[in-house]
């Protein structure tokens, strides 16, 4: 039984790779391999694209390095292509553990022709029409509100799909949040709210977020049931993640997850190297020996499956020559042309946009149009 409100994150395994309570039969050691492999593969994405971003390959880039459990964890919890989902901009892992395929993801990051949105997204804000996985917004907390609708809109059709909608430890402070939390608690609608906590919202420290002690006690105020997890123990994010989304499905309204968690990063290339001046060496050392993937590495250790050195760097290579191939490969396809920027909104092209197109259309032929 999964309890709610826990005064402290649940957690099956502890940073030393041992179990803190019996493990759920499910994972086996093949299960617990593949948890890995997925981690590991999210983690060497994260660094080969900040290697792309210093290249000025692409130009935005926010690393997920440090919450591999949490995402990784959810995707392995909800039915990717079933489930509506509403992400933020810092889920790449979640999107790829869902299937997205890491071409598209790279293409997008370029905004080559074989980017789906063709270059008319900020970089690293993908999509998958496929995976039901909604364009990734900026503006934060801004996915909250429609994400309530799109759960509405499912109990109205009476479909099994529910709506899972991420976002950060900053976004509970936005009006959209409550908004939205509202509206599902009111509708009971079949939402999976899922907060990553990663204690920080740029150079905002979760203390000077909110004077709430947590934040999945403010589930209660919206009619919900709050779980605190270990976001870095990907056995206790999928036991109540699970548990959190068959409440949802079953028809008995939203639920909140909230993830402990930690960025081990920078907030994105916009304050890389700025993380020194609010964080200290310490904190981040500290959240650096509790990483998710070493735990399960411990984990298998102490289950006699031992992942071998061999196989951990023959994982990585593997990774970097599967960037390395998608790369060559989107930026052979070419970058878009400029016109498609006033293509597939309007069906008739207003007159002002007409004006600019033809007005960027004399520059770039240099005035022979
Ligand atoms: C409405 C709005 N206000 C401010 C910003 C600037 N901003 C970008 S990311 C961010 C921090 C968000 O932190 P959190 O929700 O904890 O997510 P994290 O980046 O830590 O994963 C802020 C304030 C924004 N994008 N949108
Ligand atoms: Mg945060």
């Amino acid at each position: 039984m999964i309890e709610v409100h826990t005064p402290d994150p649940i957690r099956y395994v502890n940073e030393d790779g041992q179990p803190v309570q019996a493990l759920p039969g499910r994972f086996t050691p093949e299960l617990l391999r593949e948890l890995h492999r997925e981690m590991l593969r999210a983690r060497e994405f994260d660094r080969k694209l900040i290697t792309l971003l210093r290249q000025g390959r692409t130009t935005f880039y926010a690393q997920s390095t440090g919450m591999e459990a949490t995402q990784v964890g959810l995707a392995r919890s909800i039915r990717p292509g079933h489930d509506w989902v509403w992400p933020y901009y810092r889920d790449h892992t979640l999107g790829l553990a869902m299937g997205v395929p890491m071409y598209e993801l790279i293409s997008q990051c370029l905004g080559t022709n074989s980017d789906p949105s063709r270059g008319r997204q900020m970089p690293h804000h993908f999509a998958s029409a496929a995976l039901k996985f909604v364009s990734i917004s900026s503006s934060i907390a801004s996915q909250v509100p429609p994400a309530a609708g799109s759960a509405m809109a499912q109990k109205y059709l009476g479909t099994d799909e529910i709506t899972v909608c991420t976002f950060g430890d900053g976004a509970t402070s936005e009006g959209d949040w409550h908004a939205g939390m509202n509206m599902a608690g009111v509708a009971q609608a079949p939402c999976l709210f899922v907060c990553e906590n990663n204690q920080w919202a740029i150079s905002t420290g979760v203390r000077q977020q909110t004077a709430s002690e947590t934040i999945h006690v403010k589930a209660r105020a919206y009619g919900m049931p709050g779980y605190y997890v270990d976001g870095n123990d990907i056995v206790a994010v999928m036991e109540v993640m699970t548990h959190a989304a068959a409440h949802v499905r079953a028809g008995d309204g939203p639920a909140l997850v909230e993830c402990l968690t930690y960025r081990v990063g920078s907030h994105s290339n916009a304050d890389a190297d700025a993380e020194k001046h609010y964080r200290t060496r310490d904190e981040v050392s500290a959240w650096v020996g509790r990483d998710p993937i070493v735990r399960v590495e411990r984990l298998l250790e102490h289950l006699g499956h031992p992942v071998s050195s061999e196989e951990r760097a023959d994982l990585i290579a593997r990774t970097h020559r599967e960037v390395d191939q998608d790369v060559l490969r989107a930026e052979a396809t070419g970058q878009p042309d400029w016109k498609i920027m006033f293509e597939d909104v309007y069906a008739d092209l207003p007159s002002h946009l007409r004006t600019q197109a033809a007005a960027l259309r004399a520059e770039q032929d240099g005035g022979r149009a």
